[in-house]
């Protein structure tokens, strides 16, 4: 059995006080398991660490007969007199009361006056206006409620940011590979082509013996639930929410295996269609002649994808669009590659929000093999705490020649900054002291409310200023939290080729902006990209394969992108040479 963690025993308290206050227990009593269950959710330490030193009494409102409760949970993971109530009650109840504004009382009433007691149920007497015509409801309260279950459904189909789910998929590949007889284990699925959110993490391995490595599988520490487990496959729960598929096969179908579980499904539907012209049964275990049975098996993805009479298709093209087509006239590109940078044009010191030093910064820039690197410290604008005001950028300026001096050009620190474009579309530094710096980023920080045409002009009499180099993650996304502002895309993409600005590929995990789609438009165009860390501290320069992958996916070549060229070609084209 897993452990249960805070919040887990937490809600099954929570959950009790909601099914004797649909009982009609007594308040006293609901109020006591509603209090229990807030102060385990807050407590600072594990409540098994609590329960282990025997001091769960110790927990404000826990006695003698909660205590009892919260020692069963622990040990069994179950908690008979829960199990009851939820016996004695419709299984669905405690499911429709996620929805938000629908307590007990009310579901009470759904079950008792309506019948109604699933979320389905629930959906179909909102919308025929049973719920409506409930005494003291109303239409109002109904129509509220419609929209929150909406919102609730919305939020469970959510995807993950890739950049949650890939270090988790890390974790679990190495726990893995320590795991006996595994072999070749690798994260596929949307994880390898790098999509910006993942619905599920997919992970696959050979083994002689499979069954051990699937054992080893859903006994990993962060399992909440097993969905399901098989000799070759099995699929977890982690206590985060996320789901993990494992699929397994012998070793010789590792690169079939490999290129079935990348996906994606549209891709390899193009691939197996491509695959039946040619007499060929396409599968996990590799290619089966239709006519004699004959298996072939391949050790990699690129004798694979030749075999098929194609050319090798980088994961992070594998879509379902038009790269099986290009694949069979030899034109897929040589992407960019994380070794062509040589520089990162956005990052922050301690001079305005980031956690360090100049110097810091520099020398991690340096241990990466970077020839130059940009400080772009914020400006003092609305949109950022601790924005630096001009005679501090003009300090900042002056100690940064004077590190350059120590460099005796093995490496350059470009002067620059992240200016922010006011709402009015004007930058936050006077035009003078603009011109004296070497990289010019500017990002849309504050009003970010406005609407389409404000917006568009705005970013677009930014740009129209000469001395703008980058447009800093364009249209400030979020991903998972915050939605991107309105902008006319393609009214930015036509500015940035009249005014030769570049556009950047924020490395963030939680921006990557411009996204893919935009950037192979910027590409298709001849748009001048720039991946970028927007690093705030030195680890985060280490972030830089999201951009590159994100700028892959939009099928960008080393000469798309300003920092793959040495130092002397980016001062040509920031007007410093
Ligand atoms: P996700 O999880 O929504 O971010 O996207 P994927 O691409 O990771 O999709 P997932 O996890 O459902 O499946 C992983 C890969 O397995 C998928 O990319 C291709 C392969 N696959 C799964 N189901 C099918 C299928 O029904 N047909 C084909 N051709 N491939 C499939
Ligand atoms: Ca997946
Ligand atoms: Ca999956
Ligand atoms: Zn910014």
């Amino acid at each position: 059995m897993v452990p249960m963690d805070n919040p887990a025993v937490a809600q099954v308290f929570e959950n009790i006080g909601k099914l004797l206050e649909v009982q009609g227990d007594s308040p006293f009593k609901i109020r006591a398991y509603q209090r229990v269950a807030r102060e385990i959710d807050h407590l600072p330490g594990d409540i098994n660490t609590l329960a282990a030193q025997d001091k769960l009494r110790t927990i404000p409102g826990v006695g003698e007969e909660i205590e009892k409760k919260i020692r069963e949970l622990l040990a069994t993971g179950r908690l008979n007199f829960y199990q009851r109530l939820l016996q004695e009650l419709p299984g669905g109840l405690v499911e429709m009361m996620e929805v938000p504004g629908l307590g007990p009382k009310m579901a009470a009433r759904m079950w008792k006056e309506l019948g109604v007691t699933t979320l389905p149920e629930l959906e179909a007497a909102l919308q025929d206006g049973r719920v409506a015509a409930l005494p003291r409801m109303g239409a109002k309260t109904a129509e509220n409620l419609l929209h929150q279950l909406e919102a609730l459904r919305g939020r469970k189909a959510e995807r993950v940011p890739l950049g949650e789910a890939r270090p988790v998929a890390e974790a679990i590949v190495a726990a893995l590979s320590r795991a006996s007889g595994a072999r070749n284990v690798t994260a596929a699925g949307s994880i390898r082509r790098w999509r910006d959110t993942v619905g599920d993490i997919d992970i696959l391995a050979t083994a002689d013996d499979p069954q051990s490595v699937t054992d080893a599988f859903v006994g990993l520490p962060e399992v909440a639930e097993v969905l399901s487990h098989g000799p070759q496959r099995a699929s977890i729960r982690l206590k985060s929410g996320l789901q993990v598929d494992l699929l397994l096969k012998p070793h010789a179908s590792y690169a079939s295996l490999l290129q079935h579980f990348t996906g994606s499904r549209e891709h390899n539907i193009l691939l197996r269609e491509r695959a039946q012209h040619m007499g060929l049964s396409m599968g996990e275990y590799g290619l089966t002649e239709a006519a004699t049975g004959k298996l072939e098996t391949f050790l990699t993805e690129e004798a694979l994808y030749q075999r098929l009479g194609l050319q090798y298709i980088p994961p992070e093209l594998r879509e379902g669009g038009d790269e099986v087509l290009r694949a069979e006239c030899g034109r897929i590109p040589r992407l960019v590659e994380l070794p062509d940078l040589r520089g990162d044009l956005h990052a922050h010191t301690e001079w305005s929000d980031g956690h360090t030093t100049i110097e810091a910064m520099a020398e991690a820039a340096r241990a990466r093999g970077y020839q130059y690197l940009a400080i772009t410290d914020h400006s003092a604008g609305l949109g950022i705490a601790r924005g630096l005001a001009p005679e501090r950028l003009r300090e900042q300026l002056k100690i940064i020649r004077e590190l350059n001096q120590s460099y005796a050009g093995s490496f350059r620190i470009l002067t620059g900054s992240e200016v922010d474009i006011r709402a009015d579309g004007t930058l936050d530094f006077p035009d003078d002291l603009l011109a004296e710096l070497d990289v010019v980023v500017a990002s849309v920080h504050s009003a970010m409310g406005q609407d389409l045409v404000k917006m568009t002009d705005r970013v677009l009499r930014a740009m129209a200023n000469p001395h703008m180099d980058i447009f800093g993650h364009p249209t400030t996304r979020l991903i998972g939290q915050r939605d991107p502002i309105q902008l006319d895309i393609e009214a930015v993409f036509q500015a940035a080729l009249a005014t030769h600005t570049a556009l950047e590929v924020n490395a963030s995990p939680s921006r990557l902006d411009l996204k893919d789609a935009h950037v192979r438009r910027a590409v298709e165009l001849g748009i001048p990209l720039a991946i970028s860390t927007d690093a705030h501290h030195p680890d985060q320069l280490a972030q830089m394969p999201y951009g590159v992958a994100t700028a892959r996916r939009g099928w960008a070549e080393p000469s798309h992108v300003l920092n793959t060229g040495p130092l002397q070609e980016l001062l040509a084209f920031l007007g410093r040479a």
